[in-house]
């Protein structure tokens, strides 16, 4: 029999991938540009379930059932397209290619449109769960055709983690919808390390604590609303002690955070769709300046007297001040993930479900949590919710936790100690309730300048007062 799927591609990703798909039942035909991936797959792995390993392309299109189904894990950019092109000449109308590598999502809004127009079907898919997830379940996020996910929906459902009986994938929207979604998981991922990592700082300013000490207070955090993949691996990483040295892992680490470009790319997105994603364009900006080594050295020289320590009056106040900052302001970053793919659903047409987003998130992937329940049951009361920071108990997390985040960042702020996550969202916050915004002394200011006009509170129209002249208004 011919087989059901097809991967190419088979480095880490691909050959994980293809292994969960033997593993489920699936006859999965192999294909590497190297063939000797292709061999040791298959010797490996062979009796894990049904492999068709092929040597060349076109027998591994020959190996397909029809309507054929072809995975492609290449790396991202130039190799992405070698092979979809190559693709494109052996497929035959009602085929599919679906692309799970880390592309942008107009990459793929255009290789869609090239591959429609040779009746081919092309699906972005997003996912993640690193090499684990792809083995043993990762969360799927595949764009495309309705068409095609009738085809691919079953497979996939099957392969993906599966969190109370509900699996982690679902059909996101048409062309690039998946990869954006993708993107903006990737972007909330950012913010909500970045968020974990101030929490750690402050505990450590404020406590004068050791790493494996704070470890359990992380521990104890994943028993509650925190509960979530990253805080349970905070816990592992600060308990970790280095063993050349004997020494707590994180004090010998370098402090300068890298980056694949995952937060950028939502970052310019949100820039292009005028969405203020803060806490995550915070997260993007505080990785770069990480890594900013001969500037820091520069202002350390420049401004000795870093490194203070927070003043503590009781000790487990201070942490569950901490701890609801925390939840707030990782609210305020969810809130603003989901407004970004709101936005993106909006300007590209994609109609993408948020509640579904947010169940499929809750397995496989990096940023899983208990939280994400609560996002889907947001909307599901609610589909037109204006900001997730209004939903019943978003609203009581955050107003639970106001007091503490306004502590939290004001000891930072007299302290010294850099928070910059924590205080934008707060101040995002802010700024959302505020009954009046000082934008108004922009738009009087861009009026003097540069005569670009004005509405006024009290009337209808569109208003630009004579500056240099007489300063009468004249309707424009
Ligand atoms: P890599 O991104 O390292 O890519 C290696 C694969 O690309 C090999 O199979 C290689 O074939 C093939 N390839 C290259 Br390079 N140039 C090619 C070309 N011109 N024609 C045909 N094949 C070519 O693999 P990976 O780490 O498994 O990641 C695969 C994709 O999955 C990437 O897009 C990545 O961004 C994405 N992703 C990765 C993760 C992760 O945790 N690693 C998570 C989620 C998504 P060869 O063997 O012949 O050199």
């Amino acid at each position: 029999a011919k087989a059901q799927i097809g991967v190419t591609g088979l480095a880490v990703m691909g050959r994980n991938l293809a292994r969960n798909l033997a593993r489920n039942g699936f006859r999965v035909a192999v294909h590497n540009r190297t063939p000797e991936r292709t061999r040791s797959l298959v010797a490996e792995h062979g009796d894990e379930g049904t492999f068709v390993a092929t040597e060349s392309m076109a027998d591994f299109v020959a190996a397909l059932e029809r309507p054929r189904a072809v995975i492609v894990m290449v790396k991202a950019g130039g190799p992405t397209d070698a092979v979809i092109d190559e693709l494109a000449t052996l497929l035959e109308p009602g085929d599919i290619v679906v692309d799970c590598g880390n592309a942008h999502f107009a990459d793929t809004q255009r290789r869609e449109a090239a591959l429609r127009r040779h009746g081919l079907h092309f699906v972005g898919t997003g996912v993640s769960g690193g090499e684990e997830g792809a083995l043993h379940g990762p969360s799927i996020m595949p764009g495309g055709s309705e068409e095609s996910y009738q085809k691919l929906g079953p497979i996939f459902e099957k392969i993906a983690a599966q969190v109370d009986g509900v699996p982690c994938c679902r059909h996101i929207g048409p062309d690039g919808a998946g990869h954006f979604v993708k993107m903006v998981h990737n972007g909330i991922e950012y913010a909500d390390m970045q968020l974990i990592a101030e929490a750690y700082d402050l505990l450590r300013a404020g406590l004068g604590a050791e790493p494996a000490e704070l470890a359990e207070i992380f521990r104890e955090w994943n028993r509650g609303e925190l509960e979530s993949f990253l805080i349970e691996i905070t816990g592992d990483v600060l308990a970790h002690t280095d063993a050349s040295t004997g020494r707590p892992f994180v004090d010998l680490v370098r402090d300068q955070a890298e980056q694949k470009g995952t937060g950028r790319w939502t970052v310019q997105s949100a820039l292009d769709l005028g969405i203020p994603i803060t806490g995550i364009a915070e997260a993007t900006f505080a990785r770069s300046l990480s890594g900013h080594a001969d500037q820091r050295e520069a202002a350390r020289r420049a401004f000795p007297g870093g490194g203070a320590k927070l003043k503590v009056d009781d000790r487990d106040t201070f942490v569950e001040d901490v701890r609801r900052a925390l939840l707030a302001s990782k609210i305020v970053a969810y809130a603003q993930g989901f407004d970004h793919i709101s936005a993106g659903s909006r300007e590209y047409d994609w109609n993408i479900d948020l509640g579904g987003t947010a169940t499929i998130w809750r397995g496989g992937c990096i940023i899983r949590a208990r939280f994400l329940d609560r996002i889907r049951e947001a909307y599901d009361e609610q589909p037109d919710l204006s900001t997730l920071l209004v939903a019943p108990y978003f609203a009581e997390a955050v107003s639970a936790g106001v007091p503490s985040w306004r502590r939290v960042v004001a000891e930072a702020a007299r302290a010294g100690v850099p928070a910059p996550a924590f205080s934008s969202s707060l101040a995002y916050f802010d700024a959302l309730r505020a009954e009046r915004l000082p934008a108004a002394l922009i738009q009087g200011l861009r009026d003097n300048f540069g005569a670009h006009t004005y509405h006024r509170v009290d009337r209808p129209g569109t208003f630009h007062t004579l500056w240099a002249g007489d300063r009468s208004e004249v309707e424009a």
